[in-house]
């Protein structure tokens, strides 16, 4: 650190001179999330200092969350569902791991998750040493059902579906694990991070939230699809024995239990996911939902254009695209400043997402682009 001070002009200055070597937004096709809406932005500045890690101190940023909590409940079909704003999927994924381990009993179990999980599933594995099962997928990229069924042992803890593959953007088959969760009475949680701000919103009939009574949380991500800022996930569950049994006590605290993975944690972020809900409304939210998927329907109109194929049909605004040789394409597009990732092996593609910081205009510029590289490397 600097001995002398320096005056605050000069050291905003030099940040946002910083700020200029980060990548813009408008050529993102590889992120999930997105530019915050304007309101969470504001809400977040309001709340900056307030800390939930000692809600006792802050009841009125507390309630918001408890709101924000009902709000996502309310979405995801169980009003009175228990939980609580994280920092993201991957926190709410352990922590529900978490709860389905210490309520089961079961120390050096197994949870069964599909093959396409996101790798926060393997920190999970070896954070709360589970045996992390991965079950295969069907020619959908939907999790295998007979797959989980020759899994599943009584040392199961919890099995996983996941609405809205972070690859694929697929729904797994929730009702079927549900039924399967049902006969065994194991915790099923339903990875949402994706998923839990677009499906409700596309009327494609699926059934994959607390409206299955044996799921018992979900995952669900407003700093994704929900336009707050980051870090904002949620966490939710259905009874409140799961939040009984993330908890621990902490004597010099306003309040005398925490079930939390994180002490100290800002309360923005909470605002920021209220705000935005409070501002959109679910018509908003349609607006926006039905903006993306728009932007996917003419990604891959385009891409049909010029040869390219989807993997599969896309659910939700994800995109899987086959081209040869992916990971020569994805470096020529990133020469060109387009940022695209990739999926995994053995399903290997570009992976596009459509978030609301792209454009029509954009869309095109890539395609153009694209068709450029694909003639050339032929
Ligand atoms: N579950 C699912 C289904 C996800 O897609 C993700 C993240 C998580 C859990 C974990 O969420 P957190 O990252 O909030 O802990 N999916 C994105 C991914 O890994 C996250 C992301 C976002 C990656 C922005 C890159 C990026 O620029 O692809």
């Amino acid at each position: 650190m600097r001995e002398r001070s320096l005056p605050a002009d000069e050291v905003i200055a030099s940040l946002a001179r910083t700020k200029e070597h980060d990548y813009s937004y408008d050529r993102f096709f590889s992120t999930m999330c997105s530019r915050p809406h304007p309101i969470a932005v504001r809400a977040h500045d309001m709340f900056l200092e307030t800390n939930l890690g000692d809600p006792g101190l802050f009841p009125g940023t507390a309630g918001l969350e408890e709101e924000t909590v009902r709000m996502l409940g309310e979405l995801l079909g169980c009003p009175q569902a228990q939980g609580y704003i994280s920092t993201g999927g991957t926190e709410s994924n352990i922590q529900a791991v978490r709860a389905a381990k210490n309520r089961s009993g079961k120390r050096e179990g197994n949870i069964i998750v599909p093959a396409s999980a996101h790798f926060s599933f393997d920190k999970i594995g070896d954070l709360l040493s589970l045996e992390v099962r991965k079950a295969e997928l069907d020619s959908h990229l939907r999790v295998d059902i007979s797959s989980v069924e020759a899994l599943i042992d009584e040392q199961t803890a919890a099995l996983v579906g996941i609405a809205g593959t972070t690859e694929f953007g697929q729904v797994d088959p929730i009702e079927e694990l549900a039924d399967i969760a049902s006969e065994w009475g194991i915790h099923l949680h339903v990875d949402a991070a994706f998923g839990g701000f677009v499906l409700p919103f596309l009327d494609n009939g699926l059934k994959w939230d607390f409206s299955l009574p044996a799921v018992s949380s979900i995952t669900i991500d407003p700093h994704k699809m929900g336009l707050a800022t980051i870090p904002a996930g949620g966490l939710l569950f259905r009874n409140q024995d799961c939040m009984n049994a993330l908890e621990t006590e902490t004597h010099y605290l306003t309040r005398a239990k925490q079930t939390s993975l994180t002490g100290t944690r800002s309360g923005a972020s909470a605002a920021a996911a209220y705000a935005v809900m409070m501002h959109l409304g679910r018509e908003g939210f349609r607006e926006m939902v039905g903006y993306c998927m728009e932007l996917t329907r003419h990604l891959v109109r385009g891409a049909r254009e010029i040869g390219v194929e989807p993997l599969i049909e896309p659910v939700m605004n994800v995109v899987a695209l086959q081209v040869p040789q992916p990971p020569k394409v994805r470096e020529r597009l990133m020469d060109r400043d387009w940022h695209v990732s990739m999926t995994r092996e053995p399903k290997r593609a570009l992976r596009l997402i459509l978030m609301t910081h792209m454009s029509h205009e954009n869309i095109d510029l890539f395609l153009a682009d694209l068709k450029e590289i694909l003639a050339d490397i032929n």
